[in-house]
This record gives C-alpha cells, structure tokens and sequence, in this order.
C-alpha cells in the first residue's frame, strides 16, 4: 500500500515559528507541555505551563480589572474588540495556518474558523451600543419599572481543541463588550493558536488604551480548569467539551452558586424523506460527517434515511465517500486532514467494533490511512448501516463515523432523532413544507439547532448556538446570547408621591 507522503515537522515547526513571531508572540519555552501537530503526530515546541500561583494571579488581576472595566461605557468597550477584529483581519492568514498546524484543519475550514472570529468580532462591536434593557408596564400608578442589564465579573473560558479559536472569540468578544473580564484555560492541544489568539487581543488592548488585566491566557492541565470552576470570583464558567466534562464543571459551578454556559456533546441526525433533493443531501451529508475529519460538536453522526430512498441514497453516498481526498491538511486537493490524536481513531475503531457486533454493516471506510509519519492518526471516513439504535449508536463518538438508520413514517423518524441523549443539532432533507414545519414545532426535533435542507454543522454566529440535554443547554454567539454575560435588575421608581402596594395590598 502506498503511503502518503507528509511534511517533516522540522518545516511545521518553522511555519508555526514564523506565523507566531508575524503576531508577535515569544513562544514561552520550557518543558511542562508540548506543542504538538496532528499532522505529523509530532512535538513542536516545549512551553511553561501556567502553574496554580499564575490562575491565582489571573483570577485575582482579572477581578480587579473588571472593577473598573465595568463603568467604562459599552461601546467603547465595543473599541477594543473592533480594534481586535482588525488585527484578526490582518493575520487571517497567519491565524489558519496555525489552526491547520495545530488542529489539522484542512486550508478552507481553518479559514473559514478565522472568519468566525471575524464574525463574531463585528457582532461584538455592534451589540455594544445595543445592551437594551426592557420599560415594562407596571401596575401601581405613578411607578415605572424597567431592566437594566450590568456586567456580570469575571468569564472562566474551557475550550476544546477542535475550534481552538472561534469559540474563545465567541466567549471572549461578548464578554468583553458586556464588561466583563476573561480568564481563559484553552484545549492544552492547541497552546500555540491560544498564545496567538492572547497576543493579539492584548494589541488591541495596547492601542484602544483598555486595561491589560481584560484578558489572561493559562496554559494549563485539567487543574487550571478546576481553579476557574471552584472560584467564587469567576461569575460565568463557559465551558465547551465533553459531556463527561460538563458532567464535572456544571454541579461543580452550581454547588458555589456560580453561572456556567456549557457546550457539550452532540450525536447529530439527519432525515432524509422520500421527496429529498439527493444530490443536494449527498453533498450536505459528506460535509457534515467528514468536515473538520468529523470532530465537530455539530458533526453529523445518524443518518435516517426513508426506505424508499435508502437503496438510491447508500451506493452514491458509499461513492462519494471513497472519492474523499484524505492527507495533508495544508495539500490542495485534501477534504480530510488527521484526527487530533491516535485517541480518537482507537474510539473510531472501538465503535466499530460495538456495532458490528450489534448486527451493523461497514459500508465503507474505518481503516486508518497509512503515512510516513508513524504517530499521525489519519482515518477513512465511515458509514456503517445498523437496523436501530444500540448502545453505542446512542453515543457521540468523536470521528468521522455515519451510522445509517432507516424509517417509514415521519414520526418514527423524529422519535429516532430525539431517542439520544444528546440534543445539539438536526436536520431534515424534504420538499415537502408539512414535513419541514412538524420537524421545526414543538413535536419535531428536540435540539438546539433545527435546519431544513442543510446539513447539521457549520452554524452562523449570528443565531444562539447551543443545545439541549446532555449537551448541556447553554447558548453563545448572537440572538440575545449575551445575556448569559451579564447580570439583569429590575428597578422601579415610584414618582406618584403615595405608597402604593403592588397586589392591591392595603397595610394600614
Ligand atoms: C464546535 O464544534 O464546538 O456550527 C463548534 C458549527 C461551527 C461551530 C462548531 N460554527 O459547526
């Protein structure tokens, strides 16, 4: 078998030199953690880790930075991120390229991550001249009752390593227009896209003249992220990660009556009905399971598919499957770049495994893909076809793994997409508008994020973005996301010169 060929990771190496140094960052060299490239599966660089006297210090210079950020007016908090959203602008390039050196997206997705933080930038700067608070009727004459919306403290980021940086953006940007202040712990998979992320924020700040203490970055183990969660001075923990994670941080946060904002695990499903436009699903399903080598949260897992269409639908999908170009991320030609780690290919195969035991069928893929480096882990994308949903169909399991299910009526096809515990997002492929509206109502799909005719990732931030369930229940991005970064009071002035009781109380 041939194999295919590979970048040496000294030239990865110097790549992620030069974009670091284009941004300006010293990379903090030491020897308590590993930059690493999926791509090669090898080390980058040594670094200094944060260690518990850095999280005390950035918790403590965090909460007293927000002090005074939080009476500087909104939209010149809005100055900082605009400035910052620039910068992003600035080194789009530099910033993919780190994404695809530490993540191992492919050149398209690591910019299209970029132009989310862009994104979410410019909805940051607009939303802070758009902090609006409710005048609501009171019912005492002479009283006027009305919510105002005031920063909140101290945002504890958890990001995962799959979106190394759009998702910190999406904490961060609204946090900071909000007035709040962050302490972020990244994904210690990706250090060097944070530093990078840290860098330019903290120019911003340089230039627009905020305060330094807005932003710190810790690079950290799991420790770092138990300081945020245990610390009363972090208002809001938004954590983004596994279920199993979440499990930990949510009653963690809740035990000392903090917030948190959790983003969890999904195991996303799509319908495909009779009246579906096939070459339209075929090419939204290849996405959503193979996009980002199936390591997104909104990554498509379940395919529900009518057994009408199932014997149409399945060699034209198994074919366009084995036509995906897997490799090199920073190759041209490549839609499918390597896994994190040989982490996620051994859950791959373990599931595998499970559900064939279970009576499924591999239709085509699962095997990993030979290369000159041996501790890269690259996969095949796989579509398994399984009769129902058996213990490990009901899983997320983080790789590019369809499990294809089939239907016969529309509501055993919604009872399948909601049997899991998991509720982030779902799609319905129909042209049939009754179909479309049952999946959007409230007997339809039970997740955060409902589409018709696309697929089940690649959201826009200007939505909630978020899910149900096991997932977790929080919302980021846009709609009226940021109220999570803030605290609300309702106030009511009396000017009728009379006490007057709400609920008709007379006491005297
Ligand atoms: C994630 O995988 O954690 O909707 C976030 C999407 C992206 C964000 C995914 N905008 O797929």
């Amino acid at each position: 078998m041939t194999s295919i060929v590979l970048p040496a990771t000294d030239d990865l190496r110097a790549r992620a030199r030069a974009c670091l140094d284009r941004i300006g960052v010293v990379i903090p060299e030491g020897d308590e953690l590993y930059a690493r490239t999926p791509i090669t599966g090898e080390d980058l660089f040594g670094l200094k880790g944060s260690g518990a006297t850095e999280t005390e210090a950035a918790i403590a210079a965090a909460h007293d930075t927000f002090l005074t950020w939080r009476t500087t007016p909104a939209p010149r908090r809005g100055d900082v991120v605009r400035r910052f959203g620039d910068l992003v602008r600035e080194h789009h390039d530099d910033l993919a390229e780190l994404i695809t050196l530490e993540a191992g997206k492919i050149r398209a997705e690591a910019y299209g991550e970029v132009q989310e933080m862009i994104d979410i930038a410019d909805y940051a700067v607009g939303l802070s001249r758009q902090l609006y608070g409710r005048v609501i009727a009171s019912e005492r004459p002479g009283h006027r009752m009305a919510e105002t919306w005031h920063p909140l403290g101290v945002v504890g980021i958890i990001s995962a390593f799959n979106f190394p940086a759009a998702v910190w953006s999406w904490n961060t940007t609204i946090a900071l227009v909000c007035g709040d202040t962050v302490v972020w712990k990244p994904s210690e998979q990706t250090p060097l896209i944070s530093l990078a992320c840290d860098r330019l924020l903290a120019r911003a700040a340089e230039e627009t003249g905020a305060p330094a203490g807005i932003h710190h970055l810790l690079i950290g183990g799991q420790e770092t992220g138990e300081a945020l969660v245990d610390d009363r001075r972090v208002a809001l923990v938004s954590a983004t990660g596994s279920t199993r994670m979440g499990r930990s941080v949510g009653p963690r946060v809740a035990a000392r009556f903090g917030r948190s904002l959790l983003e969890l695990g999904g195991n996303n499903a799509a319908i495909v009905t009779p009246s579906a436009d096939l070459d339209l699903t075929l090419s939204a399903v290849v996405f959503a399971v193979a996009g980002t080598a199936g390591q997104r949260c909104t990554s498509l897992r379940r395919l529900i598919v009518h057994r009408d269409v199932v014997d149409e639908l399945l060699p034209r999908l198994t074919a366009a499957f084995e036509r995906l170009p897997v490799g090199d991320p920073f190759a041209e030609d490549t839609l499918v770049g390597p896994l994190i780690s040989p982490a996620p290919l051994e859950a791959m195969r373990e599931a595998i495994a499970r559900v064939t035991q279970d009576g499924g069928k591999v239709l085509t893929g699962g095997e990993q893909v030979a290369t000159t480096a041996e501790s890269a882990a690259y996969v095949r994308p796989a579509v398994v076809r399984i009769d129902g949903h058996t213990p490990v169909v009901r899983e997320e399991t983080f790789a590019p793994l369809l499990y294809v299910l089939t239907y016969d009526s529309l509501e055993e096809a919604i009872a399948l997409q909601n049997d899991v515990p998991q509720g982030l997002s779902a799609s319905i492929f129909t042209q049939d508008q009754r179909e479309a509206e049952i999946f959007m109502s409230a007997v339809g799909a039970d997740t955060g994020l409902v589409n018709v005719n696309l697929g089940t990732s690649g959201a826009e931030v200007g939505g909630a973005f978020g899910g149900e369930k096991e997932t977790g229940g929080g919302r980021a991005c846009g709609s009226d996301a940021w109220h999570a970064y803030m605290r609300r009071s309702t106030s009511v002035v009396n000017y009728s010169g009379e006490v007057a009781l709400a609920q008709n109380i007379s006491f005297s």
